[in-house]
């Protein structure tokens, strides 16, 4: 008999959910991003443009107002090793690497998500988790601090790992189990107000980098911020803006386009939190760390590789010419600018198709009288085959900083430095990152070679 197992779609959208209602509570601010976000949906799903995003029914429209993304920042690989075999637990796997010391970030990342496309339907709830890099503290008294600090501290329930335990040896966990496990699981994530270091450590690691000090003077990995998910970030940036929220001057990643690729986003700076510091007398000193902040996205479709080639050098070129101020003086001109250098990709799903620039999922439109070709190019000329664009699933967090400064020369260094790191970040995790490419290639050859053999099989009974 198989045992009633909760399905790890369903406890990966009850932990989203979970996330959502906790970070609601610590920062008040994220429940207005959930609003504007909401209407701007909606408005988006009943309104002109919708036809033209050609998102397949249901499968990439429900999902939406649920979809989260999350980013932890943990401080050694024994954690990142446990939090990979948690995320396992709700169908999440490491895919993808980005070395974010290319932008000058003493981190090296994966994001944790679900990697089929039904599961990703499901909920596609995501957690960019970066893993410090201790090595990269120049001063080496307080790498060694920084590290002792780090060894002593559990970041997990006890419960959340026995749970974890028991889904490996039985292969699942029962609802009740389940419950019980997302909410143990929460605790990781939740803010502290109570540093672990005193203040003169805190500052000494904030000197080193503020990133150091988030993830090295605090109990566990707090979650930095939650994202949903926009049909339209230039309305949300709007409804930002008039409600108040301190939204960045220009939307990062491609411009605006009819048919969106990859990913842009918006964040705001979250306020100043108290945090109390202990002191070796017992006494309490109370600072400040700004650890939070709120996001929104808008995705579109994922690039093939020579799409995302394309993409990279398009927007280094910008970059090159125009960066956005931090003031918003030259948001304009740096948009114009942007929309102009990337007339060189279509604006259209089959003209990105036919250039091999993004992936797509096929479903037929109608079934042909008489089949004369299976060629993919004469189904879509004929109205056969029709195109729906895979969402981009993943991130971008260094394109613009880390091309830039690729661009700027040594190459081969870069290079060679990228691959033993990733070596490194796969020891810590237990594992290898899957590559996001081959998954979104996967969807592709999978989808059209369900319709040929359903346009086949109609041809044979006909
Ligand atoms: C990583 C942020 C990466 C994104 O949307 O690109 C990320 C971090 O700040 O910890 O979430
Ligand atoms: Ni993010």
């Amino acid at each position: 008999m198989t045992p009633n197992f909760a399905q790890p779609d369903t406890i990966r959208s009850d932990f989203s959910a979970a996330m959502s209602a906790m970070y609601r509570t610590e920062v008040p601010a994220y429940g207005d991003l959930l609003e504007i976000v909401q209407d701007t949906n909606a408005a988006t799903l009943n309104g002109p443009s919708a036809a033209g995003l050609n998102l397949t029914p249901d499968e990439d429209t429900t999902r939406i107002s649920e979809e989260r993304h999350g980013a932890i920042r943990l401080g050694t690989a024994d954690e990142l090793a446990v939090m990979a075999r948690v995320f396992a637990v709700m169908g999440m796997f490491p895919v993808g690497y980005y070395d974010l010391s290319a932008a000058a970030v003493p981190v090296h990342s994966t994001a944790f998500r679900p990697t089929t496309r039904a599961a990703l339907a499901a909920n596609p709830f995501r957690v960019f988790t970066s893993l410090l890099r201790l090595e990269l503290i120049a001063d080496e008294t307080l790498r060694a601090q920084a590290a002792a600090i780090l060894a002593k501290r559990q970041i997990f329930t006890a419960d959340a790992v026995a749970l974890t335990e028991k889904a490996e040896a039985q292969g699942g966990l029962s609802p009740e189990d389940a419950t019980k496990f997302v909410a143990e699981v929460l605790e990781t994530f939740r803010w502290h107000a109570d540093a672990c270091v005193d203040i003169d450590t805190f500052n000494q690691l904030n000197a080193a980098h503020r990133l150091i000090a988030d993830v090295v003077s605090f109990k566990g990995p707090h979650i930095n911020h939650l994202t949903p998910r926009t049909l339209d970030i230039d309305a949300a940036q709007v409804g930002m803006v008039e409600r108040g929220l301190p939204a960045k001057a220009v939307v990062e990643g491609p411009p605006r386009r009819n048919c969106p690729i990859l990913l842009r986003q918006t964040s705001f700076k979250a306020l100043e939190e108290p945090v109390n510091f202990p002191s070796t007398d017992g006494t309490e000193t109370v600072g400040s760390h700004t650890a939070r902040f709120g996001e929104i996205e808008q995705r579109g479709v994922a690039l093939t590789p020579n799409g995302r080639d394309l993409y990279d050098l398009t927007l280094a070129a910008v970059r090159a010419e125009i960066l956005p101020a931090g003031d918003g003086s030259n948001a304009d001109a740096y948009m114009t600018a942007l929309s102009d250098a990337f007339k060189v990709f279509p604006d259209d799903w089959r003209g990105m198709y036919d250039q091999g620039l993004a992936h797509f999922k096929f479903s037929i439109d109608h079934m042909p009288e008489v089949i004369r070709d299976l060629e993919t190019v004469a189904l879509l000329d004929a109205g056969v085959l029709s195109l729906s664009p895979i969402i981009y699933e993943d991130f971008l967090p260094v394109s613009a900083a880390g091309i830039f400064q690729s661009n700027l020369g040594d190459d081969a260094g870069q290079d060679s430095h990228n691959a033993s790191s990733k070596v490194e970040f796969e020891k810590a995790l237990g594992t290898t990152v899957a590559d996001e490419f081959a998954l979104y290639q996967q969807i592709e050859d999978a989808s059209l070679s369900a319709c040929l053999d359903q346009i086949r099989k109609a041809g044979q009974s006909a």
